[in-house]
């Protein structure tokens, strides 16, 4: 709704994220998808200017990527992508953090079947398989699609909450 956004805030500067751990392309990925998230709702624009009402400053902080879970052989049954993001948004001109939080999301995936014959619920949507359009492609590149998809909307939806 727009009436939760402060009164004096009518657009968003969101220079790129940035990275403080070695995952390739993580920080722009995020970046991007919070961009256009934030674009599609309508409600506050983006914009480049620096003299902007209000700017979302984040820095990827920390990736962890590995076995998750075992099979009764002990052998890995699932693997988990996730990471955290420290954001603020800041309101610029009183120089206020409207909302400083980190936030953590994560994509599981297998490293010898397909995502859609894995038997994993890769986004943990409730569907699985052949039963999700969304579990397609190179594995481990969806599960950190799926971790940037979380993280993207849950700091969008806590942006457009505030008040
Ligand atoms: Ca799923
Ligand atoms: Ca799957």
């Amino acid at each position: 709704m727009a009436g939760s956004i402060p009164a004096n805030i009518n657009n968003v500067n969101i220079p790129l994220f940035q990275n403080d751990t070695a995952e390739f392309e993580l920080a722009e990925n995020l970046t991007s998808k919070i961009t256009q998230e934030i674009a599609s709702q309508n409600i506050l624009k983006v914009t480049n200017i620096e003299n902007s009402d209000s700017s979302i400053i984040g820095i990827v902080t920390d990736v962890s990527d590995g076995p998750f879970s075992f099979d009764s052989n002990e052998q890995v049954d699932e693997y988990r992508f996730s990471f955290s993001v420290k954001v603020k948004w800041i309101d610029n001109e009183n120089d206020i953090n409207l909302i400083e939080k980190t936030f953590s999301g994560f994509g599981t995936y297998s490293i010898n079947n397909d995502p859609s014959s894995d038997g994993l619920d890769n986004d943990n949507d409730g569907l699985l398989d052949e039963n999700d359009d969304d579990e397609f492609g190179d594995s481990r590149e969806l599960a950190i699609n799926i971790a940037i998809n979380k993280i993207a909307s849950d700091i969008v939806n806590s942006i457009l909450s505030t008040w």
